[in-house]
């Protein structure tokens, strides 16, 4: 396979993150740079329910974010988790990427580091979004309805004209969340992992459950055995989902992408789970996978 420029993102909803960041890479921006374009563009969108500006609430009716930038030259890391009113999380994420400790921010301490260093501030809770937390209320009141629906984070990979790699994520988190609940998307290894040298991995789905192994991480070791992407994540994801069903466990939504370094991607996944894809000039192309494990 011939490296070549390459975006890959979770969701639908990524494909307007890679329309808005392919011309960038096309134009040898830095795939970190591309990342958090992608990604803001869906926080942004008032119409993702999942991710930043118009994402689900919490139990207290309050939007509580969690974001992570990675970048695969020198791995560094930064990351917000619950955090308030922070117009893009992913921006703040890739700004503590550059600080030489201090990497991940939770809550007020988030909130504070975007007011003081300049970042957007703003209340994240849409009108409709607190109409769905007033109707998921009523619906709980009356029922056994699993409050944790309507959660889905955008993850995005990108491999640059110079071969550089980064990875983002950013998410509203599991609606009806307790205040102060952090998913798996701002914890490295788990959520998130790359390395330039060999490529990334990023996960979306029930992060109480994708907390409980660093897949990313363990996806990204194996495609640097010389396994293709889409190997390298069954290997990683199909025998720990097993492995908790041999536990007594039942195991939730696991959804992950991969990319490597030579602009081979794949994805693993136990629910229908839709992602988009962009390379070099070629249109960005939507995929539904069915469940594959
Ligand atoms: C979380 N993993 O906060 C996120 C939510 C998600 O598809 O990706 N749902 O647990």
């Amino acid at each position: 396979i011939v490296m070549s420029i390459t975006m890959i993102g979770t969701w639908e909803m990524a494909a307007t993150g890679l329309a808005a960041a392919m011309p960038q890479l096309q134009n040898d921006a830095w795939a970190g740079d591309a990342v958090v374009t992608a990604i803001k563009a869906v926080e942004d969108n008032p119409n993702f329910q999942s991710v930043g500006f118009g994402g689900l609430p919490n139990a207290a009716g309050i939007v509580e974010t969690d974001a992570a930038f990675m970048n695969g030259d020198n791995f560094r890391i930064g990351a917000v988790a619950g955090a308030r009113d922070i117009a893009n999380p992913i921006a703040v994420a890739q700004a503590l990427a550059q600080e030489p400790a201090n990497n991940l921010l939770v809550g007020t301490g988030a909130t504070e580091y975007a007011s003081t260093h300049g970042f957007v501030l703003k209340n994240m809770l849409t009108p409709k979004a607190a109409q769905k937390w007033t109707e998921k209320q009523k619906q709980l009141a009356n029922s056994e309805l699993n409050p944790y629906d309507g959660h889905d984070t955008v993850c995005m990979l990108a491999l640059d004209s110079q071969q550089r790699m980064a990875v983002g994520t950013s998410t509203s988190g599991l609606f009806m969340k307790r205040t102060g609940r952090v998913g798996d998307s701002p914890l490295p290894g788990a959520g998130y992992y790359v390395d330039s040298q060999i490529g990334g991995a990023a996960a979306t789905g029930m992060g109480e459950d994708i907390m409980k192994a660093s897949l990313s991480y363990e996806t990204v070791r194996l495609m640097g055995t010389g396994l293709s992407a889409t190997e390298a994540l069954r290997q990683a994801v199909y025998p720990f989902i097993a492995k908790l069903q041999d536990r007594g466990e039942k195991p939730r939504e696991f959804s992950y992408v991969a990319l490597r370094a030579d602009g081979d991607f794949g994805i693993a996944t136990n629910v229908p789970f839709p992602f988009a894809v962009a390379q070099a000039d070629g249109p960005v192309q939507v995929y539904n996978a069915a469940p594959n494990g």
